[in-house]
């Protein structure tokens, strides 16, 4: 057996180093089919790879984008998750994909979207992905769920705790209307 170098690292036996969790805040939307049913499945798809320990009430909302559309039904979800934004991002869209969302044009009709609106602090520009999620400072039906499960959570590039960009807001013409509270709606979460 070898003798190892006085400064070396010693790992201890069968312990795994612990993997980087990121807490994370998901939004969820859905105007086709039964959109509540849409939404849970895509709660319970999302547990793969998020530990989800908050969700918002449920709310019905009139559509931002072509006006000839169903209204949705909103809901925003904290959990923590060891995959990197990139990889979150894949995870997300395969949900989508797996649960038969088609493209569509922008912000037309969808049976499930799902947002990564913050994760952690982090500030992010790629092509493909914006942390935080752009649609945040302007969106009732983002920001109202939101406020349900972090209304004192600052936002990483505004500076200012959502509840206060929610109070900005309060002139958005978006109907917002709470329809389940949390456990009504997704009653694992008790
Ligand atoms: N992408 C970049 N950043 C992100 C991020 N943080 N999270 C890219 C998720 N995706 C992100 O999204 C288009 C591309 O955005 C993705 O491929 C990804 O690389 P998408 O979901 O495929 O298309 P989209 O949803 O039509 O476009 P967009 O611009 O993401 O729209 P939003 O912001 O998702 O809004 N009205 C009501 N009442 N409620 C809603 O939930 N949702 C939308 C969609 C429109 N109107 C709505 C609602
Ligand atoms: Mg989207």
């Amino acid at each position: 057996m070898g003798i190892a170098p006085k400064n070396a690292k010693v790992e201890p036996v069968g312990k795994k180093a612990a993997a980087k969790m990121a807490r994370v805040y998901l939004g969820l939307g859905s105007n086709i089919g039964d959109r509540g049913v849409n939404l849970r499945e895509a709660l319970h798809r999302l547990a793969e790879q998020v530990a989800i320990d908050a969700l918002s009430a449920l709310y019905e909302t009139s559509p931002l984008g072509p006006p000839d559309q169903p209204p949705y039904l909103n809901a925003v979800c904290r959990g923590t998750t060891e995959a990197e934004p990139r990889d979150l991002l894949a995870f997300v869209k395969e949900v989508e994909h797996v649960m038969g969302r088609v493209p569509v044009a922008r912000w037309g009709p969808r049976i499930i979207d799902i947002d990564i609106l913050l994760y952690d602090s982090l500030i992010l520009h790629t092509s493909d992905l914006t942390i935080p999620h752009p649609g945040i400072p302007g969106r009732t039906f983002v920001l109202v769920p939101l406020a349900d499960i972090a209304a004192d959570l600052v936002h990483p590039t505004l500076g200012e705790p959502v509840s206060a960009l929610l109070q900005r807001l309060l002139s958005d013409p978006h109907e917002v209307r709470r329809v389940a509270e949390p456990e009504e709606w997704y009653p694992c979460m008790k």
